[in-house]
């Protein structure tokens, strides 16, 4: 059996468990971080995140293996684009509500990736259609959100005490309920380490940290003032959904954000194209160096930066790469591609229920777009094409979200 490397993206929730060893031909599997286990006596679920490639392909399944990352890569193409004829600009213009979002015309594109980063979750490559829609043109600021907070009262999912009986649903039959200690307002938070660490363990560079939360990104002590142009972080996609409900808005569907990532462009594997990463200036916020003890910062951050720091996609949209994942409405099944693999889909919707082979018992919804913790080493997930997923429980100091809008 191989261990495959994973990316940083963790999909915690908050559930405590045993790791599990990847299994070929199985992806990633999700497995539950000791966190403070020594300290408790337990192992809390910190959220899984590894991807795992289930290629049925022989082709693709051995490119993989070549490359020994458990990303996944696409290079989706843009077949056409087809703004409907009602379409109105100055209307949606002039239309306050609508405004820092952007309109993406609808159209036909190959959905999914096919070069040898790509995970098995992004096969098959599939025609997709989409409608015309909005798009928030950056992600959800801290200012954004407190305006959101201030007029609801609102209280984030890591603001609240966690619930062992909702908790327990979610995990493998017989998961020892953990200390009262840990079962406390709480969310993850990233810590580089000193040196090479097991990079199979995400517990050494992932923290349960009493206190984490929006407002506290890092934990108590740790604020976002001065940051109210930073993405919010550390929010559920329970949070994500409540927030964008108060906008009027909602999250945007996985066709709908890959459509908006290429921004236009054919076969392009990032949203700025094909230029390698490392090529030129930075063109996002990830992470340069060595996973995670080592940042070159040539992107000038070492954690979240602020919206609008890089140049944005061919539609104007800013930190499609990089920066912080960003919440998807989807559920997220690792199959979900295969069943639509034989026809053109006009705006998927997802599949109807989750199924992640690594966690079984555990609801994901679907993540896009990679963070500042990604890297080529590991999970590329600045990919346009890759694909994420997380309960919807969890909150992560490298995760956000943006809105969509139907068109009326
Ligand atoms: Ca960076």
């Amino acid at each position: 059996m191989r261990i495959k490397k994973f990316h940083p993206l963790q999909s915690p929730h908050r559930l405590l468990s045993r790791s599990r060893p990847c299994r070929p031909g199985t992806g990633i599997p999700l497995f539950f971080q000791t966190v403070q286990a020594k300290r408790y006596g337990f192992a809390l679920l910190l959220g899984a995140a590894i991807f795992s490639c289930n290629n049925e392909n022989p082709k693709q399944e051995a490119a993989t293996q070549k490359k020994e990352v458990l990303s996944c890569m696409r290079v989706p193409s843009r077949l056409a684009a087809t703004g409907p004829a009602s379409y109105n600009e100055q209307a949606l213009a002039a239309d306050s509500t609508n405004r820092g979002m952007v309109y993406i015309p609808g159209g036909d594109y190959l959905m999914g990736g096919d070069n040898e980063q790509a995970s098995a979750d992004e096969f098959p490559k599939h025609k997709v259609t989409v409608h015309s829609f909005l798009i928030d043109a950056t992600e959800v600021t801290n200012a954004q959100f407190q305006k959101f907070v201030d007029a609801t009262g609102y209280v984030t999912t890591a603001e609240r005490k966690p619930d062992w009986e909702e908790l327990k649903k979610t995990l493998p039959p017989g998961t020892p309920k953990p200390d009262e200690s840990v079962l406390v307002p709480s969310s993850l938070v990233f810590h580089s380490t000193n040196g090479p660490v097991d990079l199979n363990d995400y517990s050494q560079w992932w923290q349960w940290v009493p206190g984490a939360d929006w407002k506290h990104p890092e934990g108590a002590g740790s604020t976002i003032k001065g940051k109210e142009n930073y993405p919010v972080v550390q929010v559920s996609w329970y949070d994500a959904q409540a927030y964008c409900k108060w906008a009027g808005k909602r999250l945007p569907t996985e066709a709908e954000w890959e459509f908006a990532a290429r921004g236009g462009t054919q076969n392009g594997i990032y949203a700025w194209g094909n230029e390698p990463i490392g090529n030129g200036h930075a063109k996002m916020n990830s992470w340069e160096g060595d996973f995670p003890y080592l940042n070159l910062q040539k992107d000038r951050y070492v954690t979240a930066a602020p919206v609008k720091s890089y140049a944005p996609n061919g539609y104007g949209l800013f930190d499609m790469s990089g920066n912080v994942w960003e919440w998807c409405q989807d559920w997220y099944d690792a199959n979900y591609y295969k069943s639509l693999s034989s026809k053109t889909t006009t705006n998927p919707q997802g599949p109807a229920k989750s199924f992640d082979p690594d966690e079984p018992y555990t609801p994901k919804r679907s993540l896009r777009g990679g963070s500042f913790l990604c890297n080529d080493s590991y999970c590329s997930g600045y990919r346009v094409a890759r694909r994420m997923k997380s309960s919807p429980d969890t909150g992560l100091e490298h995760t956000g979200f943006r809105c969509v809008k139907d068109l009326k």
